[in-house]
């Protein structure tokens, strides 16, 4: 089993561990990646299809940042190898709904007595928030699951979580979006910034018709709200749910919100106010998409600034005909319906 804390010394050296680690986990994505052809199986906006496991769509041996990355395989391998500590937060997100700016907002809280935001060589400043909290179902993540900090991010729907997230009463943070600024946000992501290894245009319809019948990667994207939604009223202690468009509305409330859930309380009055107002700031789309223009060390199919698009609430309008924005109007009431779910 693999704890992300190192409890008894080894023998061997840093080097032996991380190969048998990375032979270990590759054996166990590759028993699990067989196991896949005999799941439901759908086209996708990419040239990858999605496979339904437990109720929702996942690609399969999907590659990303060089390594497999939320494929089913991996989720699967995650799912029997990893083990959660209680100090660890887990921010989770559907795709496109604001997880770049809940790892920044995050990161910069937690580590607000380290490094203040004017400091040069803040990693805010000088990488993507993305290299700040890694992401669990990734191949890298399984393979050598060292971190800075007890943040970790995830896309994966609640009810898929390794169970130790929930056993272990590890606090998550949710943020969920509209799901119409969601859909343009993926597929503008999806067709202009990845490489045509992965992608094809996908016609704004044809993706439209995939998305509001729910096929969608880690979707569908309504559902995996409503695991989270209900999480955080079932455990409110244990599970934060934020919207991105009240943190767009709010922020300094929710900054404070998020800090106190953390356990990175502000102070009362002027001092905490001012360090609020910098950790928005450093974390604001502007800041972000500044650094992460200039930051060339990204991925050559998503360069960094391709987390950086508009940062708006209701660009979707822009590009949703009537029909479209009725239809998935109506989804999100209906399946919304009774948990208090406010854009
Ligand atoms: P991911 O799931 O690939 O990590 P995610 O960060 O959840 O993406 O979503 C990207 C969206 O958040 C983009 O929205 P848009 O396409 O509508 O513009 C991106 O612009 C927006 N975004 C990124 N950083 C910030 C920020 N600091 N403040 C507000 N919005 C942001």
């Amino acid at each position: 089993m693999l704890s992300t804390v190192a409890s008894y010394p080894s023998p061997l050296t840093k080097e032996d561990e991380e190969k048998a680690r990375k032979i270990k986990m590759a054996s166990i994505i590759a028993k699990y990646k067989d196991r896949v052809s005999t799941f439901p199986k759908h086209t996708s906006w990419i040239k990858h299809p999605l496979y339904k496991y437990e109720g929702f769509w996942f690609h399969q041996g999907f590659w990303f940042h060089s390594e497999a990355s939320f494929s089913v395989e991996v989720v699967m391998a995650l799912q029997e190898e990893f083990v959660a500590q209680p100090p660890n937060v887990f921010l989770a997100s559907y795709p496109k709904s604001g997880t770049t700016w809940l790892k920044a907002l995050a990161f910069a809280i937690a580590n607000r007595t380290m490094c203040k935001g004017s400091n040069p060589t803040h990693p805010l400043l000088t990488t993507n928030p993305h290299y700040c909290v890694p992401f669990i179902e990734t191949e890298p993540f399984l393979t050598n699951p060292c971190y800075n900090n007890d943040l970790l991010a995830t896309h994966l729907p609640y009810t898929l979580l390794p169970k130790s997230v929930i056993s272990s009463n590890c606090r998550v943070v949710y943020v969920c979006r509209n799901p119409k600024d969601v859909f343009i946000s993926f597929w503008h992501f999806v067709n202009k910034l990845l490489s045509d290894d992965m992608s094809r245009e996908m016609k704004l319809e044809d993706a439209f018709e995939l998305f509001s019948k729910g096929v969608s990667a880690n979707g569908s994207c309504w559902d995996h709200v409503i695991g989270y939604r209900k999480a955080s009223i079932e455990r409110p202690d244990k599970v934060l749910f934020l919207t991105y468009e009240k943190m767009k509305r709010d922020p300094k409330s929710e900054v404070k919100k998020l800090a106190t859930f953390l356990g990175y309380p502000f102070e009362e009055g002027e001092e905490g106010d001012g360090e609020i107002e910098e950790i928005i700031k450093l974390c604001s789309f502007k800041k972000l998409r500044e650094v992460n223009k200039a930051n060339k060390d990204g991925h050559k199919a998503i360069p960094n600034d391709a987390y950086f698009r508009k940062g708006e609430v209701g660009d979707s309008l822009n590009y949703l005909t009537p029909e479209m924005i009725e239809v998935l109007d109506k989804i999100t009431l209906e399946k919304f319906n009774g948990l208090d779910i406010a854009f």
